[in-house]
């Protein structure tokens, strides 16, 4: 049966999709074929207003000229350069933007390719960092419940989500985990960072007292969990742990691959908290989606305790064939340009109340348990329907999709991060259509 797409089940059959059901999926199909600014146009011709950014990640909205622009003009100049033993211009001129907007001494960039990449690349320099300094016992990595770091072996297994996790017996040694800082006992509906769980970041301590700080090498956490449901840090959470990590001498790495961009109104969660880490990894805004590309932004002497032996000798024994790949180099520099010239991470943040306002609206609908936000970030967490978790909040995506509006369910949550160009009138819209689709859902 072909489908209003014109294409078949069949013709879908050969692409195994990511994090889909295939099976479910493929008979009932959301297919996007174009995008500009605000808005996607489906297969079949609709108009969907983008409340997600595509995948958290097009912050700039789609197709901006300027991005566009440069791709092409790279694609034609310079299609593909090495960065192993050799280099291309604007890499080094991307880099030291990336350097010139981080918080501290974050002032060396690793490139890769996506966010896992980056997740990967950060844990592997905080393994190698500590053997530098003749610390070799340095070898557990932690993260946290209700984290997601990306798909690599590190990023599971650091990450905390079982539904990732279960199918793959084989994950690194060596890791622990720090509770979430879900609370909505005491924080439901909070706005903004929720007032409860600084001393979360307590659970360091337990776990240093477990294993020794000798053995831990990092601490890796989301300042704000994404895909689990737009988990905010308590406040005060952040601060403590990066005192607690001073303390022991244990990296800190903040996973920015959604906060970063301005997601939350400034270049860095790390900067709008005013707590930096040693590591920050980035990916999705930095090229706004347009071209796969992620970033590890690291602190000076981390980079320095690499920069010592014989000249001739590789530093760090790791990357990436497209590792600063020039599409996704030029991608990023416009990217930048643009966030810069249309004071995009400011808009964010003087939409982030408005958008709060009107996310907090839905408080009374049905369904809703909690709704949490940050910048231009939400969940709306629903009631699963008894005996069947995630139905209704997937039932909600489907049906916002077809009145032409796109947002994310993960778990039981509604996530929205709409671009940074959003107005004032399409967030109304984009929280309009949830209403609509909550007040007639089951
Ligand atoms: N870290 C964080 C914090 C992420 O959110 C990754 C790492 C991995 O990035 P890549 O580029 O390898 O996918 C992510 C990715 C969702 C969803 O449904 C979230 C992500 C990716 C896909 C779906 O919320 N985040």
């Amino acid at each position: 049966m072909r489908n209003e797409t014109g294409l078949t089940a069949a013709d879908m059959e050969s692409f195994w999709m990511p994090f889909t059901a295939n099976r479910r999926f493929k008979q009932r199909p959301r297919l996007l074929s174009k995008a500009a600014g605000m808005y996607y146009e489906s297969a079949d011709g609709r108009r969907i207003l983008d409340g997600v950014a595509g995948l958290w990640c097009c912050n700039a909205g789609h197709g901006h000229p300027r991005i566009v622009e440069a791709i092409g003009q790279s694609a034609a100049a310079l299609d593909y350069a090495p960065t192993f033993q050799m280099g291309h211009p604007r890499a080094y001129e991307l880099a030291d933007r990336l350097a010139a907007l981080a918080p501290g001494d974050l002032d060396h960039v690793f490139f890769t390719c996506s966010g896992s990449e980056s997740v990967d690349t950060a844990l592997k320099i905080a393994l190698a960092y500590h053997r530098q300094r003749g610390e070799a016992g340095r070898t557990r990595l932690i993260g946290r419940e209700r984290a997601y770091h990306g798909v690599g072996f590190g990023g599971i297994s650091v990450g905390g989500i079982a539904a990732n996790r279960k199918q793959f017996a084989a994950l690194l040694p060596g890791c622990d985990h720090l509770r979430h800082t879900h609370d909505p006992v005491r924080n439901a509906f909070s706005r903004g960072l929720p007032a409860h769980g600084a001393e979360l970041a307590d659970d360091l301590e337990r776990l240093v007292a477990l294993h020794d700080a000798s053995t831990i090498a990092a601490v890796i956490v989301e300042p704000v969990s994404g895909s689990t449901g737009v988990l905010p840090p308590p406040k005060g959470y952040l601060e403590r742990l990066r005192a607690i990590c001073d303390r022991h001498g244990i990296l800190l790495i903040f996973d920015e691959v959604i906060t970063a961009f301005g997601r939350l109104g400034g270049a860095f969660a790390a900067a709008v908290f005013g707590v930096v880490p040693d590591l920050i990894t980035t990916a999705k805004g930095l090229t706004s989606g347009s071209v796969p590309m992620g970033a590890v932004l690291v602190r000076k002497g981390i980079y320095e305790a690499f920069m010592h032996g014989p000249e001739q000798s590789i530093e760090l024994f790791h990357g990436y064939t497209y590792s600063a790949h020039p599409l996704a180099v030029a991608a990023g520099i416009a990217t930048l340009d643009v966030y810069r010239d249309e004071r995009l991470f400011e808009r964010a943040a003087e939409l982030a109340l408005y958008f709060e306002n009107a996310v907090h609206s839905l408080a009374t609908a049905p369904h809703v348990v909690d709704i949490r936000n940050c910048g231009l970030m939400a969940g709306i967490e629903l009631e699963p329907r008894p005996g069947q978790p995630t139905v209704r909040a997937m039932e909600v995506l489907q049906r916002c999709f077809e009145a032409g509006v796109l947002i994310r369910a993960t778990g039981e949550t509604l996530a929205l991060s709409p671009p940074l160009i959003i107005a004032e009138r399409d967030i109304d819209t984009l929280v309009g259509v949830i209403a609509e689709v909550l007040a007639t859902t089951a």
